[in-house]
């Protein structure tokens, strides 16, 4: 099909479609970028299943996708870091740079966040798309545009083990072994970490986590929260230091508390339920700390980094190709939940 800016577009609940939008022109700060590779998150999924995430809510159409790559093929004004022909991997987040949290080198919690494909703002599923020159990272030439997408969900697992503080010798519970769970395994093992248990109720994603090194896996049968603490108490010889909790699922979290050793601590990654019944006063007295976590902040470079310099392969995570004309047959198979990581492939 002949077109100039083939987009995805959800118009609502369940009604995605391609079509043929204007090219867009770049602003002061800001580059048009050809866009190469795109990831789907699970989140893109989720507002094309449900139209929604909590508050928020698709009620114009919106382009979805944020986990990308691209080339910079314009520049706007004013724009000297990125010239015409560099490869980039796009943060998908522009904060606004000024305010308290901006300032102080949280800008993950920026109030007046633009994020990709989070409603009301566009995704960038697209041949063509501007973007916040200063959120775009550069690519060595040896990092493939596959990898640069990737980037995205590896500074979430990078801002996890950040928050739990995964470093030399830390011996980690990684709850859940989706997209997620798995870049935080990659990101604690890189980190230093002695001993990572992954647990999950599917034996193929654990196969997954055995692949990429988790040194324990536990296939969740009991919904008993306390049995499968102790399960993974036996599996580990003793209770893990820090656990990150990336499934969400409410007996999940429960065991994550009572899993950890006393003076550790749980991150909460995985969003399942808003309100959840957690053993506080567990957690109270045996100072286990629950950390919160939202994204990722200043992470792209280290997550750059980390697969520039080889230390980490992300590859064997993206189980699917597809070209972006056949954009919802990719959603299709994610919703299905084959695979890991599915890509699609935006330039012609
Ligand atoms: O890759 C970033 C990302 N963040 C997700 C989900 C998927 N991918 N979040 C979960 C949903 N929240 S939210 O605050 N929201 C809908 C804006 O509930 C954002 C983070
Ligand atoms: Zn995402």
């Amino acid at each position: 099909m002949a077109d100039t800016n083939l987009t995805a577009i959800l118009y609502k609940k369940g009604d995605l479609k391609l079509e043929d939008k204007q090219i867009p022109e770049p602003g002061p700060g800001e580059v048009q970028l050809c866009m190469q590779q795109v990831g789907i998150c699970g989140s893109d999924v989720h507002y094309w299943q449900h139209g929604a995430i909590g508050d928020f809510v698709v009620r114009e159409p919106m382009i979805v996708g944020h986990e990308a790559s691209g080339v910079v093929s314009k520049l706007g004004e004013g724009v000297t870091t990125l010239k015409v022909g560099d490869r980039v991997a796009i943060e998908p987040g522009v904060s606004c740079r000024l305010c308290h949290f901006c300032k102080t080198g949280r800008y993950n919690l920026c109030l007046d966040m633009k994020f990709c494909a989070t409603p009301p703002i566009n995704g960038n599923l697209s041949r063509y798309y501007v973007h916040a020159a200063d959120f775009c990272f550069k690519l060595p030439d040896h990092v493939s545009f596959e990898e640069g997408a990737l980037l995205e969900p590896l500074s979430c697992g990078v801002h996890a083990c950040n928050r739990g503080g995964v470093t030399l010798g830390s011996r980690v519970l990684i709850c859940g072994a989706g997209p997620i769970g798995l870049v935080t395994l990659i990101t604690a093992k890189a980190n230093g970490a002695s001993e990572v248990c992954v647990t999950d109720i599917n034996e193929s994603r654990l196969e997954m986590a055995k692949k990429l090194g988790a040194t324990h896996t536990l296939k969740v049968t009991s919904r008993d929260p306390r049995e499968v603490a102790q399960q993974i108490h036996d599996l580990m010889g003793s209770a893990p230091e820090i656990t990150i909790e990336c499934s969400g699922a409410a007996p999940s979290v429960q065991t994550g508390v009572y899993a950890t050793q006393s003076g550790g601590c749980v991150v909460l990654v995985g969003m399942g339920q808003p309100d959840v019944t957690m053993p506080i006063l567990n957690a109270a007295v045996r100072e286990v700390d629950i950390k919160g976590f939202f994204r990722y902040v200043n992470c792209y470079p280290t997550a750059l980094a980390m697969i520039a310099s080889g230390k980490v392969d992300v590859k064997p995570l993206i189980t699917h190709r597809f070209s972006l004309e056949d954009s919802i047959k990719a959603f299709e198979t994610t919703l299905r939940g084959e695979g890991i990581k599915v890509m699609i492939q935006c330039a012609r």
